[in-house]
């Protein structure tokens, strides 16, 4: 039976900086959004860019009691915004990825009889072992992700198996970590959530399964027989499978929603909670990506991504299984100096107007008379380096660019960068090749004029600078009748497509092709000048 026209879906986004959520309605048009910032909106919990960023600079973590009140309040700016719960008929989300939750002994319990008088965050704040949450910005965990490589057989050996060599911020060398240096916290953990199924944990009333795709982010599990691996789990640490619960697909419906929102907000009670997973895998579904598009999202991170068929894991990037299609995988690149870095160079060189900013960028050619940089203001994923390190056309380095080089430094430095891994992993621009972009940063057409010209390819976005909360609000609908067989792709073939933004100016080809050798060779002497 067709859903009464009224009836909508939610999708949520627990990113780094804030909580985001849409609604849309069967139709798919977008009728709610709102959003909770972590820095002002929750000043209690004194995060900045929504982390605790610790003393020796490389721990970074998240206060998870800050994720749970900020769905508190997310739930009450919609109410007074009048937002209608009862019509919603499914909800999904994402979270950002490799984020760990540890709830303590007997969480469970509590979970499953939340009080609807109370907010979610008084009746939670004693259910975490860890309070503080390891994230994807954490860069701590370079002795477990030694060791998990040299007991499966080397990098290799690990991203044959899970798709990516091991990775400081990946889930399972986190949990290793606590494991090692907080083994009290660890014994008294009953369940480790992701970021992801830790939300949907809060609307489930119950410990919510790890989905495949963004279990694909932890090390842990092998993405081609979609189950935890033995030999990581006993690399990492005792135990682990218990506390993980069983992987499910991406799509799965996972139960009604607890009696708790039904109470206390008047969700229905078959309201369903369909299976959450990673940002990135979020933003693909938001983003409708085909096969042979690359999706660039300009966040907090920076990442790109592909869909891909026949996935063949190195040690550079990440294969996630993919989202929307149990058959398919995602390839994924992450950039961790991406929004933050870009504000800096805009406060330091543009007095922190982004229209500023443009002008810098319109001001200065194609190819920045040869002038290159690399801007990695924190230990950067992809490359492994940190610094700043600026060239002129001679590739020698120098200290100082004018302020407008150095914005268009930053940006076509940022976007070579790009380039130069997705063709590493096998990415290859062809006539027709779509640039997909989304992210803040992807509302400024001077940012995408580069972007295009760099990959010498059309860029298209959609109306939304952020997709990932769209694609599970999509999600949360597909999920409903995916068991039926409808793909992914047919249950949203009518929601908007993404717009043409920008063209390549014409001469890019030529100008782009050289700067990206040199780039490539810069690359090389830093990171060999890094090692020594
Ligand atoms: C992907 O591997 C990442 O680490 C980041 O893009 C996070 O998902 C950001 F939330």
């Amino acid at each position: 039976m067709a859903a009464p026209m009224n009836s909508c879906y939610l999708g949520f986004d627990f990113s780094t900086q804030q909580l985001k959520v849409v609604a849309i309605q069967e139709n798919l048009d977008l009728i709610h959004q709102n959003n909770v910032q972590f820095d002002s909106e929750l000043p209690e919990f004194r995060t900045q860019g929504g982390v605790h960023v610790h003393p020796d600079g490389l721990a970074v973590t998240s206060p998870v009691l800050m994720w749970v009140k900020a769905l508190d309040l997310l739930l009450e700016k919609m109410k007074v915004a009048g937002f209608d719960f009862s019509s919603v008929k499914a909800l999904s989300g994402s979270g950002q990825q490799h984020g760990s939750v540890y709830w303590r002994r007997g969480a469970r319990q509590a979970l499953r009889n939340l009080h609807p008088d109370k907010p979610l965050h008084e009746l939670l704040q004693d259910q975490f072992a860890v309070e503080s949450s390891p994230v994807w910005m954490d860069s701590s965990t370079s002795d477990q992700c030694s060791n998990l490589e040299k007991c499966v057989g080397g990098a290799q050996a690990v991203a044959d198996i899970t798709g990516s060599r091991a990775y400081e911020r990946f889930s399972g060398n986190q949990i290793a970590k606590i494991h090692q240096l907080n083994s009290d916290a660890y014994s008294d953990t009953e369940r480790i959530s992701l970021v992801s199924s830790f939300a949907a944990s809060l609307f489930l009333g119950d410990y919510a399964a790890v989905d495949y795709s963004d279990g694909s982010g932890m090390n842990l599990m092998d993405i081609f027989l979609k189950r935890w691996s033995p030999t990581c789990l006993q690399a990492t640490a005792p135990g682990l499978e218990d506390k993980l619960g069983a992987p499910v697909p991406s799509t799965a419906v996972l139960g009604d929603v607890s009696s708790y929102f039904v109470k206390r907000f008047g969700f229905p009670k078959d309201c369903k909670v369909v299976t959450f997973t990673g940002d990135n895998p979020g933003s693909l579904a938001g983003m409708r990506l085909q096969e042979g598009d690359v999706a660039v999202s300009l966040g907090t991170s920076d990442t790109v991504f592909m869909w891909i068929k026949e996935p063949k894991p190195t040690v550079e990037g990440h294969v996630f299984c993919n989202p929307v299609d149990s058959q398919a995988y995602m390839a994924l690149i992450c950039f961790k100096n991406g929004s933050l870095t870009r504000e800096r160079i805009r406060n330091s060189c543009a007095g922190g107007s982004w229209d500023v900013f443009s002008e810098g960028l319109r001001g200065t050619c194609m190819g920045n008379q040869g002038n290159i940089g690399m801007y990695f203001d924190t230990m950067e994923i992809t490359p492994p380096a940190v610094g700043i390190y600026k060239f002129n056309k001679d590739d020698q380095r120098v200290s100082d660019f004018t302020e407008q080089e150095e914005i268009r430094a930053l940006v076509e430095g940022q976007f070579l960068a790009k380039r130069l891994y997705a063709e590493k992993l096998g990415y290859k621009i062809m006539p027709g090749t779509r640039v997909l972009a989304t992210g803040g940063a992807s509302s400024n057409m001077d940012i995408l004029q580069v972007l295009s010209d760099v990959f010498n390819a059309p860029v298209y976005t959609i109306d939304l600078a952020n997709s990932a909360c769209l694609g599970c609000a999509y999600r949360a609908l597909h999920g409903l009748v995916a068991e039926g067989g409808l793909t992914f792709q047919e249950a949203v073939r009518n929601a908007p497509k993404p717009q043409l933004a920008v063209s390549p100016t014409p001469g890019a080809l030529k100008v782009y092709e050289e700067q990206l050798r040199r780039y490539r060779q810069l690359e090389e002497i830093i990171l060999r000048d890094t090692k020594q």
